[in-house]
């Protein structure tokens, strides 16, 4: 058998933050629970993820018929917050994952690498033909359940799954092997009694520990979903135009991770936990991997200048297609496309109340695409006022689009 501490050690000299390594065998438990999701309707609105899916997805050696093993790693995404924005301004919030580069593409070679070395590695050892199959994120694994199993993390009450050392702030990603590699064990930390997060989330997406009902999540509604935000969850979404983080920045576990590191928050101030982690039963260790004396923020993950974490919204209304193209280039933000992620600008924008966004919104009402139409008629509704009513009649005359007229008719009877 490989020595399994020289593939972890290999993992964290290509940056990963944490390696571990669990057996192919099945995952019958997390099939049953994702398929008893399905039925309940809390995966609405994904509709790739089929119950099919998950039956493959909870068999490793549905992807890779010799599969024995799985090596699960965690690379961690926390950078420094930038500075605060001008508080005169409306601005929006995007989660922490999306302000640098697309992880996919940060992960996916690394990945190849890996493979690459491990082939390399067994034939060096006098072993057979090393077969792999690598997945982050997209691929047809179910990340957490292996990550859960290999001791890599705790499933939180959130759904996340905390490290040791990261919090949740990590990405997921996996190599599937034919090589019988020595597992590990799960980890026996858990959340103890905390249910901070249940409570912290706007929009009641966590209705009970561990289980997410996806249409409510801002994360569902401002990325994944294509069409129209259902109207009662807009006035829930704040500020929030790419994912969410609340149920993770209210996380002890992430509070401590985040103090570990030396990040500042956006005043410039170190991050300090909250009191109740002083009495957390599962306040985590600094994980003792050898390779990771300290760690260094990556580059790739901060926030770039084009882009940053909380854009000024008004003038992201002025997007062109081309423009929306160049400036989400490499970052997760191109996957809402322009359209969905104006749609999301408008909603925040509603929920402003700042009458200062008026003129834009009146713009966007004549926009080529009907969402974004749709969604500036809801924000000039929730500003009100008389110029925002006098432009939402004037779009009542010339516009065409039954579901904008009425998302027009709508915007008036709140105005
Ligand atoms: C679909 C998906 C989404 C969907 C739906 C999420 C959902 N309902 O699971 C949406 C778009 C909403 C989403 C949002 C986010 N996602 Co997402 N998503 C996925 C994806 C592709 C599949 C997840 C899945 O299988 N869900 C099915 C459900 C049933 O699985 P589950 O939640 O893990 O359920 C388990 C627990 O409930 C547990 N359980 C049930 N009962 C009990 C009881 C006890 C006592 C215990 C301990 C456990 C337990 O067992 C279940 C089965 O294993 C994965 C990538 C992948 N291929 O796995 C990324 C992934 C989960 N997402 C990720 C991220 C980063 C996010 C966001 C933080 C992004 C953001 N900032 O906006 C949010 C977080 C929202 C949240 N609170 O979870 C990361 C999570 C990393 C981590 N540390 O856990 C992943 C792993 C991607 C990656 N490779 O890094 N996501
Ligand atoms: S990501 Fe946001 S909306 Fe989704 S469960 Fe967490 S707090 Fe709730
Ligand atoms: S906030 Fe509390 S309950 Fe939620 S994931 Fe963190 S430790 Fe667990």
């Amino acid at each position: 058998m490989l020595n399994a501490q020289t593939i972890k050690e290999y993992a964290y000299s290509l940056g990963f933050d944490a390696a571990r390594i669990t057996s192919a065998a099945a995952f019958p438990e997390t099939k049953q629970i994702i398929q008893e999701r399905i039925g309940r309707g809390l995966m609405d609105g994904l509709p790739w993820f089929t119950a099919e899916r998950a039956e493959i997805s909870c068999h490793p050696d549905a992807l890779l018929p010799e599969a024995q093993s799985i090596i699960t790693l965690a690379l961690c995404y926390l950078t420094e917050q930038p500075e605060a924005p001008d508080k005169r301004e409306p601005h929006g919030s995007i989660s922490r994952y999306a302000w640098g580069d697309d992880y996919h593409d940060i992960i996916k070679p690394k990945l190849q690498q890996f493979a690459s070395w491990l082939k390399d590695y067994a034939r060096d050892q006098g072993g057979n033909e090393v077969e792999t199959r690598l997945f982050v994120d997209t691929g047809r694994m179910v990340d957490r359940a292996v990550a859960q199993r290999a001791g890599l993390g705790w499933y939180g009450k959130n759904t996340n799954i905390l490290t040791k050392g990261w919090g949740s702030w990590v990405f997921l990603a996996e190599i599937v092997t034919n090589l019988p590699l020595a597992s590990d064990e799960p980890l026996k930390a858990s959340c103890g009694s905390c249910e901070i997060c249940l409570h912290a989330c706007p929009t009641g997406a966590l209705p009970n520990p561990y289980e997410l009902d996806s249409r409510k999540c801002i994360s569902f509604l401002t990325i994944e979903l294509r069409g129209s935000i259902p109207v009662e969850m807009r006035p829930l979404m704040g500020n929030l135009i790419f994912g969410c983080d609340i149920c993770q920045e209210v996380c002890p576990v992430n509070k401590v991770a985040e103090k570990r590191l030396g990040l500042r928050d956006m005043q410039g101030k170190p991050i300090i936990p909250l009191r109740t982690i002083q009495k957390h039963s599962t306040e985590p260790a600094m994980d003792r991997d050898p390779a990771r004396k300290a760690f260094q923020p990556r580059s790739e993950f901060q926030a770039r200048p084009t882009v940053g974490s909380t854009p000024e919204l008004i003038p992201l209304l002025s997007l062109t297609e081309e423009e929306f193209r160049e400036r989400f280039r490499r970052s997760p933000i191109k996957r809402t496309k322009r359209r969905g992620f104006l749609r999301n600008v408008c909603v925040a924008l509603g929920n402003s109340k700042d009458p200062q966004a008026i003129p834009a919104l009146t713009k966007a009402l004549h926009d080529d695409e009907a969402l974004v139409r749709g969604h500036a008629a809801w924000a000039l509704g929730s500003i009100g006022g008389s110029t925002a009513r006098q432009a939402l009649y004037d779009a009542r005359q010339t516009e065409q689009d039954p579901e904008v007229l009425k998302e027009i008719r709508y915007a008036l009877s709140i105005a």
